[in-house]
């Protein structure tokens, strides 16, 4: 019962969402995306999102547990970097972040570079959640954000491909890669294409309803729900597919699993 309700509500929303489509074209012109073409699939994926999130919900995939506006927490602790605080982030925080790009590259028929403007003028949902850190706090928030699930239909995900692998602008040891880039003490994530495509993992770009604050992430953050804290990667820059995580930096497929932590931080 509370799983139909639920995704009655899910489909609602997003049918609601697709209303925003009619200006999803144009925003692909005006960012010289990689031709219309690849945004077509997003298009028809909005169309059909309904469709895959029931499709997702039959299969057993389980939703985590949605809370009112009424529990949001007043006070959401930042926690790991709470500012990357270098020249070029800078710079973009001063920017507000019009030049930030999200690339999705790797194992993806067509690789996509997406300004923020064009991320939030396509399908978006919210949700407001339980985020569960191991070092012992927790809190509720409400996020708003493009589905990734949406993000790689559009690029084409290849025969092959395992992994969303998630890199970040801040680095906690020295000097920060730049655009994407890996260097050691970089952070870094991912997950596997079934999170990826599970409904409630978002890019997310708001928190309780304002922009995404530069503790909490800014610009783009990671939400993968049914996963602790330190799955849920900050300033993001690019997403990469790819078959194998070996040879990303430690090999573990994330900054804290190089240090020891689980991969799969399922809660
Ligand atoms: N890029 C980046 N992402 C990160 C971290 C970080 O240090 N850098 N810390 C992680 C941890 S341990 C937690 S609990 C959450 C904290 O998110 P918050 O600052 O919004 O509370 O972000 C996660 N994602
Ligand atoms: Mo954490």
């Amino acid at each position: 019962m509370a799983l139909f309700t639920r995704r009655a509500a899910l489909a609602g929303g997003l049918t609601g969402s697709g209303l925003l489509l009619a200006g999803c074209s144009q925003a692909i012109h005006a960012d010289k995306l990689n031709g219309a073409r690849a945004f077509q699939h997003v298009l028809d994926y909005g169309a059909d999102w309904t469709l895959h999130t029931q499709r997702f919900l039959l299969g057993g995939g389980a939703l985590a547990r949605e809370y009112q506006p009424s529990e949001i927490s007043r006070d959401f602790k930042a926690n790991g970097t709470l500012n990357p605080d270098y020249p070029a982030y800078n710079q973009a925080v001063s920017e507000r972040f019009a030049n930030w790009k999200l690339v999705i590259d790797g194992m993806v028929a067509r690789p996509l570079s997406l300004s923020l403007a064009a991320l939030k003028r396509l399908p978006a949902r919210s949700q407001i959640t339980r985020h569960d850190c191991v070092e012992g706090w927790s809190a509720i928030g409400g996020w708003t954000g493009t589905p990734l699930g949406l993000l790689l239909k559009a690029a084409g995900v290849q025969p092959g491909a395992r992994y969303a692998v998630f890199y970040c602008a801040d680095n906690l040891e020295g000097e920060p890669a730049k655009g994407g880039d890996q260097a050691p003490g970089q952070y870094y994530e991912s997950i596997d294409l079934v999170d990826a495509f599970h409904p409630q993992t978002l890019i997310a770009y708001a928190m309780n309803g304002q922009p995404l604050a530069v503790a909490h992430g800014a610009p783009l953050r990671l939400r993968v729900e049914r996963q602790l804290g330190y799955k849920q990667a900050k300033y993001i820059q690019r997403i990469s597919l790819t078959s194998t995580l070996a040879g990303i930096n430690g090999g573990k497929g994330g900054y804290w699993e190089d240090r020891g932590y689980e991969w799969y931080a399922g809660m």
